[in-house]
C-alpha cells in the first residue's frame, strides 16, 4: 500500500474527502482504496469492532459458504501468503481474526470510529457535499459518502404478539452478544430455518435441554462438505496464487468450482445419480455453479435432483413424519438460496429435537414463558430468532438520506430500488453503495470489490479531470433498473417467494434485489463507462 497521508487523518475530523459507512469486508476494502489513490478517508461502524457480517452474526455455527480463500481479499499477495485459513469454509471467529487482521495490517483502524450509527446523512446542493450525523452525537462532512452497509445488515423480527414478554433470554442470529450464550441445559426454540437457523440447530444441540425447531418454510439443504485445509493444500494455493485470481476476477459468479458442460438428461440415468451423488459430496455452492447447466431452467431437471435430495433427507431423518416435514414442497432448488449444512438433518434423530411445522400449527403468540402455537404452549429458557434481514435496501433506507431538493431515499424508492450497476441513484450525487441491491450474484465480496474498484477509479478520474460532483444519468439508471426487472423473470426455477423479492418483510415492494445478469453484465456495462469518459455519470463541479 502507498504511504497514508502525512499527518493522518483523525477520524474525528469534521471534513473529509471519502466517507464510508460500515466496516464490513466492502467498506474495509473502500477503506483501503481511498487512502491508497491518496484521498482523506474516514470510516464509520454502527457496531463496536471490525467485520460487519462477521462481526453481527457470531452464532455459534456461524461460517463461511463460500471456500474461504475465495472470500477473502486479493488485492496483497502478502496477505494472502502469510494468512493461512484453517478450513475450506471458515467459522466466525477465524474470519472476525483475519478482518482485524487486515485492518491492523494496512493501519487503517485509526481511520474508523465504532459505535457511530449514521441517523442522517444530507446532501448539501450549495457546497456539494454530504453533511452526515452519526449516534454518538458527531457530525461529519464529506465530499463522497460511500455506503458499504451491507444486504443483510438489518435482522427482522417476526411480528409476533408478545416477542417482548418473554422472560427468558431471547437473541437474534444476526444480533449475537459477543458475551458468549450458555446453552447447557436449556429448553431452547429456534426460529426460522434459513441458512444461519440450520447452522445453529446442529452447534448447539449437545448443550441443550431440549431444542425445538420452528419452521414456517423448510429448504433445500445440503452437505456443505467443509475440512481443513492440508499443508498441502496451503502450498497448493500459495504456489497458484495467480492463477486462482484470475479465474477469482473472471468468473460470473466469483467461485473456483468448474461448470459442468452437460445438461440433466443427457447423462443416462446410472451416470445422472452417480453425478448427483458426486454433487451431494462437492463443496458448497458448487452444487449450483458446478451443476447440471439446465438446473435452473428446465423444471424437470430441477424437480429431478431435489426428487434426489428428498431420498437423501429421508435416508438421514429417521422419523419419517420429520422427514417429509424437512422436504420442501413450495419451491424449487436454487429458488431460495440454497443453505449448506453439516450435520443438520441428523440433529433431527437426536430425541432431544422437535420439528413444529408452523404451516400446520401457526404461531400465535409468545408468552412470558414460551411460544404458542395452534396446539399448545411449549416452555422455553431461551428462544433465538433465527428469521433473516431486510434484504438488499433495510440499511440504505434507515440511514436518513436526502439528496437534491431533500428528497428521502426511502420515498425515492419507494416501489423498489432503482439504480445504476447497483452503486449510484439519480438525485443523490457523489452517493455510492458497492455491496448493496442490484449489483450481481454470487460470492459477495468478487463483485463488492468490483464495485470498490470502480468507485475508486471513478473518484480518481473526477479529481484527475477537475470534477467533483458525480450524479447518475436519470436514463442510465432506467436502463439498469428495468434490465434488473426483465432479468428477474428470466429463470422458470425462480419464483417470486424469496427474500431475494422482499416477500419476507410484509409491505415491502415485491421487486427483485440482485442482478440475474451478474457479474458479466457489471464488467461490460462497467467497461463502457470508462471508455465513454463516465459518461452515464454527467461529471460537474460544484458550485461552491
Ligand atoms: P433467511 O434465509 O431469510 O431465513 C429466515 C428464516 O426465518 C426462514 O426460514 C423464514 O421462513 C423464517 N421466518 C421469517 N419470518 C418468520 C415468521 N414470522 N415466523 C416463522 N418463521 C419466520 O435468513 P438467514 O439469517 O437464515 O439467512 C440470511 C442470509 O445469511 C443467507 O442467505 C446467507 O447469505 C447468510 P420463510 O422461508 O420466510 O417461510
Amino acid at each position: 500500500m502507498a504511504a497514508a497521508p502525512d499527518p493522518p487523518p483523525d477520524p474525528r475530523r469534521s471534513e473529509v474527502d471519502v466517507l464510508v459507512v460500515g466496516a464490513g469486508i466492502t467498506g474495509i476494502y473502500q477503506l483501503y482504496r481511498a487512502l491508497d489513490a491518496g484521498f482523506s478517508a474516514v470510516l464509520v461502524e454502527a457496531g463496536g469492532g471490525v467485520g460487519g457480517t462477521w462481526y453481527w452474526n457470531r452464532y455459534p455455527g456461524a461460517r463461511f459458504d463460500s471456500e474461504s480463500y475465495t472470500y477473502g481479499y486479493l488485492f496483497s499477495r502478502e496477505l494472502f501468503e502469510e494468512w493461512e485459513w484453517q478450513e475450506h469454509f471458515a467459522g466466525q471467529p477465524e474470519i472476525e481474526r483475519y478482518l482485524n487482521h487486515v485492518v491492523d495490517k494496512f493501519d487503517l483502524r485509526r481511520h474508523m470510529r465504532f459505535g457511530a450509527p449514521v441517523t442522517s446523512a444530507r446532501f448539501d446542493e450549495a457546497s456539494g457535499r454530504w453533511d452526515v450525523v452519526t449516534g454518538d452525537g458527531r457530525s461529519l462532512r464529506a465530499g463522497y459518502l460511500v455506503a458499504a452497509t451491507g444486504v443483510l445488515s438489518v435482522p427482522h423480527f417476526p411480528d409476533v404478539p408478545g416477542r417482548g414478554d418473554f422472560a427468558g433470554e431471547q437473541y437474534h442470529t444476526g444480533l449475537w452478544p459477543s458475551a458468549p450464550v450458555d446453552f447447557a441445559g436449556k429448553r431452547v426454540a429456534v426460529v426460522g430455518t434459513g441458512s444461519s437457523g440450520v447452522q445453529v440447530i446442529p452447534a448447539i444441540v449437545g448443550d441443550v435441554a431440549s431444542l425445538t425447531v420452528y419452521q414456517r418454510t423448510p429448504n433445500w439443504c445440503t452437505p456443505l462438505n467443509n475440512a481443513p485445509i492440508t499443508g498441502e493444500e496451503q502450498a497448493q494455493l500459495r504456489a497458484r496464487f495467480d492463477e486462482m485470481c484470475e479465474t477469482l476476477n473472471t468468473s460470473p459468479s466469483g467461485f473456483l468450482h468448474p461448470a459442468c458442460d452437460r445438461a440433466t438428461f443427457d447423462d443416462p440415468d446410472e451416470e445422472r445419480l452417480a453425478f448427483y451423488e458426486h454433487m451431494w459430496r462437492s463443496p458448497g455452492f458448487s452444487k449450483l455453479t458446478s451443476h447440471y447447466t439446465d438446473l435452473l431452467f428446465d423444471p424437470a431437471a430441477n424437480a429431478a435432483w431435489c426428487e434426489f435430495l428428498a431420498a437423501k433427507i429421508r435416508s438421514i431423518v429417521r422419523d419419517p413424519v420429520t422427514a417429509d416435514r424437512l422436504i420442501p414442497k413450495s419451491h424449487r432448488f436454487g429458488e431460495h438460496r440454497p443453505p449448506f449444512v453439516t450435520g443438520y438433518f441428523e440433529a433431527y434423530n437426536d430425541p432431544k429435537v422437535s420439528l413444529v411445522d408452523l404451516g400446520q400449527t401457526p404461531m400465535l403468540q409468545v408468552t412470558t414463558t414460551g411460544i404458542e402455537t395452534a396446539d399448545g404452549v411449549r416452555g422455553f429458557d431461551i428462544i433465538v430468532w433465527a428469521t433473516g434481514f431486510d434484504f438488499g435496501t433495510g440499511a440504505l433506507n434507515r440511514m436518513g438520506i436526502r439528496g437534491r431538493r431533500g428528497i428521502a431515499l426511502e420515498e425515492y424508492w419507494a416501489d423498489g430500488p432503482r439504480t445504476f450497476l447497483g452503486l449510484q441513484t439519480a438525485g443523490f450525487p457523489n452517493l455510492f453503495f458497492p455491496g448493496g441491491p442490484h449489483a450481481a450474484a454470487g460470492n459477495n465480496p468478487r463483485y463488492n470489490g468490483d464495485q470498490v474498484d470502480f468507485v475508486t477509479a471513478t473518484l480518481v478520474y473526477a479529481r484527475d479531470h477537475g470534477f467533483d460532483t458525480i450524479e447518475v444519468d436519470p436514463e442510465a439508471e432506467e436502463e439498469w433498473t428495468a434490465m434488473i426487472d426483465r432479468g428477474a423473470m428470466r429463470s422458470p426455477s425462480f419464483g417470486v417467494a424469496s427474500y431475494y423479492f422482499g416477500t419476507n418483510i410484509p409491505g415491502k415492494p415485491r421487486k427483485y434485489l440482485l442482478n440475474s445478469a451478474g457479474r458479466p453484465k457489471l464488467f461490460k456495462e462497467m467497461a463502457k463507462v470508462v471508455d465513454s469518459g463516465y459518461k452515464a455519470f454527467g461529471l460537474t463541479r460544484s458550485p461552491a
